[in-house]
């Protein structure tokens, strides 16, 4: 990869980074496809947690060598794939409150990373995600209730917690082509955008832990570390 080690310094620095075109057009469709095989005609398009167990497709997705290449280098250890979420997100699906992704892995800070793999284009109208620079500065922050419940097509945990930021951040809206991942450190603070198209907005979330790394495996989410491969 050009620059890896100044893209590293970015992400350390902002605890962010897009990298662009790690995946062709055929194996996002590839993705979406198995996604919409393993519900049917369900009308229920709540996130698909840990579709990597079902699909082998999608193991090799995650071991992409670019991204594991960043990955690992960062980590300065070998890599574990931890969870993956799909997102079909349909038309008016609300996003998620802001949060950051180790208030429930609870892994240490370096060991645990996110990668938001954008199937489609995404901007802030169709369900962008938000993201604030800097936060993962400042680890766990305090979150609080909303008294909400879970909303239609939506992950539970989007909507019943929020995380409280810190005055001093500026919010930035990621706009994101399809192939694209952006990488989110495990306490940057971030939400997304309710989807105000009319298609639906597809992402793979993938979570990578450094091998020998405590975590939290979390009674939704059953995180279970697993091997990357990308021949299988
Ligand atoms: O894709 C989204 O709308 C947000 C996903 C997210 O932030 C997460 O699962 O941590």
């Amino acid at each position: 990869m050009k620059d890896l080690e100044s893209k590293i310094n970015f992400f350390k620095s902002n605890g962010y980074i897009i990298l662009d075109n790690i995946y062709g057009s055929e194996e996002c469709e590839d993705i979406i496809s198995h996604a919409h095989k393993v519900i049917g005609k369900s009308e229920d398009l709540t996130p698909l947690m840990n579709i990597h167990k079902s699909s082998d497709i999608t193991q090799k997705f995650m071991a992409n060598r670019e991204l594991l290449l960043f990955i690992n280098t960062y980590f300065r250890d070998t890599a574990l794939g931890l969870q993956t979420e799909f997102f079909f997100m349909p038309p008016k699906t609300v996003g998620f409150n802001a949060h950051q992704d180790n208030t429930y892995v609870k892994a240490s800070s370096d060991s645990f990373i996110s990668a938001w793999c954008a199937l489609t284009d995404i901007d802030e109208n169709n369900g962008g995600l938000i993201i604030w620079p800097k936060t993962h500065n400042e680890e766990a922050l305090e979150t609080v209730d909303t008294g909400l419940s879970k909303s239609d097509n939506q992950d539970p945990n989007a909507t019943i917690r929020k995380t409280l930021v810190p005055k001093k951040y500026e919010k930035k809206s990621i706009k994101i082509k399809k192939g694209s991942v952006l990488l989110i450190h495990s306490w940057l603070v971030h939400a997304s955008n309710i989807n105000n198209s009319d298609k639906n907005r597809y992402v793979l979330l993938c979570t990578y832990l450094k091998e020998h790394t405590d975590f939290r495996s979390g009674a939704y989410a059953r995180r279970t570390p697993f091997t990357l491969d990308d021949t299988v």
